[in-house]
């Protein structure tokens, strides 16, 4: 892992990005580095987890190396330490929750006629019904769909003492049975975060064991309340996505069309930008505007190149550089990963900051709402903005650096199902378990998450996966990681040519052509959005099904290379409590405790078979994955 150095090449790896900082000093404006280092040297009692604001007798602070040991009221490091982790777990599972609430609503309403929105995934419906138990019988799809909504919305109503249906209905059976043994299998996800935030409040538990059990339950509230139900969901409203191409990078902007980022994670905000910059078009060119270009930063970007091939201008350290280039018109954000700092960088060019959401404002932005039943008023709104924006652009301010890579997505579970039924029809997964049983792939990784202004931009995305790819290794990627990926070819058929191993070029080669690509799968298959985690999670239960062992067991590990946000810890927390090895880069604030930190490290392999595995050099984590994907292959006697 390169650090930080504060230069260009220290701050990010993308030659566009690198450009548009020197750009950014050239004109005098911040970006995140910038403001990095003015934050250095930051708070050790911080980083270490030791910090308690939690009653107004603090803050209280934990000295590692002496007095004072515990705070006012008496907590010590452990405890101090379990209960920010189960908040920070529980920021992440509140977020995802509250993202799938959101699709959920929308189903209702969109089934109750009350919305501009149509249904697209009906494909998506009988698999859901199924497992949720819903009669489909003479039922139009319709009304299949908004039983749906109903059902997930009474998870969220559940005054009894039930576990989550969402959650009982998709998880592995055999994960359903630990969890309930342990305790730990949610009933209302409202309730349950209400509960952790009660739990962690001044005087209330006390037991650091305890507290690091409700943050197992806190990951698994993440996992089924918000990734799997906002996949479900939003792949019956928007369609499951199918394996598309498209372009990534800076290079995308166009100096000669109505540019317009979408940003955040909502697609019922980014499907609708992209629905009406079509229809818009023509009052675009009526501007003298060749037509307009939307490109995605974060998962809102993700979500819209799944389905549409949207291409995409960055990732998460991408989004001040894309205003910078001064030939964004507008951007438009949802909720989460934009940063408060874009309105200041949009004021140094003409580009307008516009939010939608009531819970996701900035001063100095531009809100217009995007809710179910206004869509398509706000989103006519939004580009009419843009249009009228791009006429008052600063042409002498205009940099767009051409850098850009060919990137495939739309790899659900059902594309890559689909794929491989090509070769084999009767048991699709057969011809994957073959290669792995046979050696020709050695395991999966699923690389995720976010870029951190800690880590060189990209750096360890692209170089922990050049090695694994080049053990053959199956690697599938969501969220910035993806994003990251893309930008260097990973994501294109070609990339599987210059990086894969000779094992998994042939099996890329093998389905790609039986499923009509003309050549191979691109190396790394891109599943989605954050909240697409849960296809991940899908993929592995159907591996582990068809081999008939606990998910623990396979020679599959999960990456988080430059994670970021609270979000990311809760997935993290979650793919531990499904069995997986999960390898970070960089640890939460939580090594001021000997005791949690050893637990998420070690303890907590015995209790679910996962476990987290910090390592923040590239090379060792490629060779620390690579030795738990040999010692679980022993394991099943590969
Ligand atoms: Fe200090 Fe205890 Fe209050 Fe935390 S809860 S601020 S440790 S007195
Ligand atoms: S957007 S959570 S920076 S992946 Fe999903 Fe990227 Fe991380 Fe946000």
């Amino acid at each position: 892992m390169a650090c930080n150095t504060g230069t260009e090449s220290g701050r990010t790896m993308d030659p566009a990005v690198q450009d548009l900082c020197k750009k950014a000093a050239a004109e005098g404006i911040d970006t995140a580095w910038d403001r990095y280092e003015k934050q250095k040297p930051q708070c050790g009692f911080g980083e270490l987890g030791l910090c308690c604001r939690n009653c107004l007798q603090g803050p209280c602070r934990i000295n590692p190396f002496g007095e004072p040991k515990t705070g006012i009221c008496g907590a010590d490091a452990d405890l101090i330490v379990a209960r920010n982790l189960l908040r920070s777990v529980t920021g992440g599972s509140a977020s995802h929750t509250d993202h799938a609430y959101s699709a959920v609503q929308l189903l209702r309403l969109m089934t109750e006629g009350k919305t501009p929105y149509s249904l697209k995934g009906a494909g998506k419906i009988p698999g859901v019904a199924a497992k949720l138990g819903i009669n489909t019988a003479g039922k139009k799809d319709e009304e299949v769909a908004h039983e749906i909504a109903l059902t997930a919305l009474a998870d969220f109503g559940n005054y009894s003492e039930a576990p989550m249906k969402w959650l009982t209905a998709t998880a592995p059976a055999e994960r359903v049975e630990l969890w309930g043994k342990l305790g730990i299998l949610p009933r209302n996800p409202d309730r349950e975060i209400r509960q952790a935030m009660h739990g962690t409040a001044m005087g209330v538990d006390g037991s650091p064991m305890n507290l690091l059990l409700a943050s197992l339950k806190s990951g698994l509230i993440d996992g089924y309340a918000g990734l799997h139900l906002g996949t479900d969901v939003q792949d019956i409203i928007f369609g499951i996505p199918t394996p598309v191409k498209t372009e990534a990078n800076m290079g995308v902007l166009d100096k000669n069309t109505v540019n317009i980022i979408v940003h955040g994670h909502m697609p019922e905000v980014s499907e609708k930008v992209v629905e009406w910059a079509e229809k818009l078009s023509s009052e675009a060119k009526a501007a003298g505007a060749e037509g307009i270009t939307v490109a995605g930063i974060c998962c809102s970007g993700n979500e819209v190149l799944m389905r549409h091939g949207v291409p995409l201008a960055g990732n998460f350290l991408s989004q001040e550089l894309a205003i910078i280039t001064g030939a964004v018109d507008a951007m438009v954000v949802d909720v989460q990963c934009f940063m408060p700092a874009i309105t200041k960088v949009a004021a140094c060019y003409h580009t307008k900051i516009i939010t939608t959401q009531a819970i996701a404002q900035l001063p100095d932005a531009e809100h217009i709402p995007i809710e179910p039943e206004n869509a398509d008023a706000g989103a006519q709104k939004i580009l009419r903005l843009a249009i009228e924006t791009y006429k008052k652009r600063n042409p002498s301010k205009i940099h767009i650096p051409p850098h850009k890579s060919e990137a495939w997505g739309g790899f659900s579970v059902e594309a890559i199902v689909g794929a491989l039924a090509k070769v084999d029809p009767v048991q699709p997964l057969k011809p994957l378990v073959d290669s792995i049983v046979n050696g020709t792939i050695k395991g999966a990784v699923g690389v995720v998450g976010c870029n951190n202004v800690k880590i060189t931009q990209d750096v360890f995305h692209v170089e922990l996966i050049k090695e694994l790819l080049a053990q053959d290794v199956l690697v599938v990627a969501t969220g910035c990681s993806a994003q990251a990926l893309a930008k260097y070819g990973f994501l294109s058929p070609q990339g599987a040519k210059t990086y894969a191993g000779k094992g998994l070029l042939a099996v890329l080669t093998a389905v790609g052509e039986a499923a009509g690509l003309g050549g191979p799968l691109p190396p790394v298959l891109h599943m989605g959005s954050c909240v697409d985690n849960s296809r991940i999670g899908d993929l592995v239960g159907a591996l582990a099904a068809y081999l008939k062992v606990p998910i623990k067991d396979l020679p599959v590990v999960a990456s988080a290379p430059e994670l970021q946000h609270e979000k990311a810890v809760s997935i993290g927390v979650w793919a531990v409590a499904l069995g997986l090895m999960t390898h970070i880069s960089l640890p939460p604030p939580v090594l001021g405790s000997p005791l949690v930190s050893q637990v998420l490290t070690e303890g907590i392999e015995g209790i679910t078979g996962g476990k987290f595995y910090v390592e923040g050099d590239s090379h060792k984590a490629a060779a620390g994955i690579l030795a738990h994907i040999m010692q679980k292959r022993k394991g099943l006697g590969l």
